[in-house]
């Protein structure tokens, strides 16, 4: 059956195919963008075991104690949920895949001000989605730049081979895995603006580097998926969710991990 483009102009395509991402500007509107402001402020002040632990204590020396990383927040949050599973993201994704994507993750970042980055890495070596790839789509909520730690693309590296990571520099990252960009290819900055949404395929180096700022933070709603084709997925990342909410579960892949490994080591900033 041959596939319908539903919202992505060819231009958009071609530039996903072949800079291995793209932006796509406006997907959500300002109440929806309050929304998702409004939902995570409130899970920013509780506790949720095994999605979101935080220590309240004033004299926290890393800011990522205070404002951890939200795991899968659709597991427990209806809004969280809907918001996975947007339309115009799911249209998206479809025009991506060229057939229906399916929600395998979600993840909330606050990244305040002075948090460390997540290195260089590759989405697939823990998604494990086979065949085919996962796609992430990763929702600025705030406005970012390379002040406030915005997310780096090693363009064209989408069709670069999944690598063994190497051992991160833990000053600069929150998890331990570092991928080292081929030679030719150089890691640049995605500045987007609110409510903007970045896609790129499970393959791509990208990363991000510490929040340089003192006041603002770089919050952003992460979600990975995997084309409706695939029959393997990281038991991490099951069940998987179509478009009208209801669930797929994928056979397990072995060897998939949740998607970089955090230390557990002191934080010196
Ligand atoms: O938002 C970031 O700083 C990194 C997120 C990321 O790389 C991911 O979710 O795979």
């Amino acid at each position: 059956m041959t596939y319908k483009q539903r919202i992505l102009t060819d231009e958009q395509k071609k530039k996903f195919e072949t800079e291995g991402y793209l932006i796509v500007k406006g997907l959500f509107t300002e109440k929806q963008l309050t929304d998702i402001d409004k939902t995570f402020d409130d899970i920013s002040n509780q506790v949720i075991p095994g999605h979101f632990e935080p220590d309240f204590q004033k004299k926290i020396t890393d800011p990522l104690k205070r404002y951890p990383r939200v795991m899968h927040p659709h597991r427990f949050n209806e809004t969280a949920k809907a918001y996975m599973l947007h339309p115009p993201v799911m249209d998206v994704l479809a025009d991506l895949y060229k057939e229906e994507p399916l929600a395998a993750q979600s993840m909330f970042y606050y990244k305040p001000p002075g948090a460390r980055g997540q290195a260089l890495h590759q989405d697939n070596f823990y998604l494990k989605v086979e065949p085919g790839n996962c796609i992430a789509a990763w929702t600025a909520i705030d406005p970012t730049d390379q002040e406030n730690g915005g997310l780096l693309v090693v363009p064209k590296t989408s069709d670069y081979d999944i690598v063994c990571p190497e051992l991160s520099d833990s000053k600069e990252s929150f998890t331990t895995h570092y991928v080292k960009p081929p030679k030719e290819h150089k890691a640049i900055p995605a500045v987007m603006d609110r409510g903007d949404v970045l896609f790129f395929n499970g393959n791509l180096i990208h990363g991000s580097y510490s929040n340089k700022t003192k006041d603002r933070f770089r919050r952003a709603f992460i979600c990975h998926y995997a084309n409706s084709s695939a029959t393997r997925i990281s038991s991490h990342y099951r069940p998987l969710f179509r478009a009208d909410g209801t669930t797929v579960d994928l056979e397990a892949n072995p060897d998939g991990g949740p998607c970089g490994i955090e230390y557990d080591v002191p934080y010196i900033h």
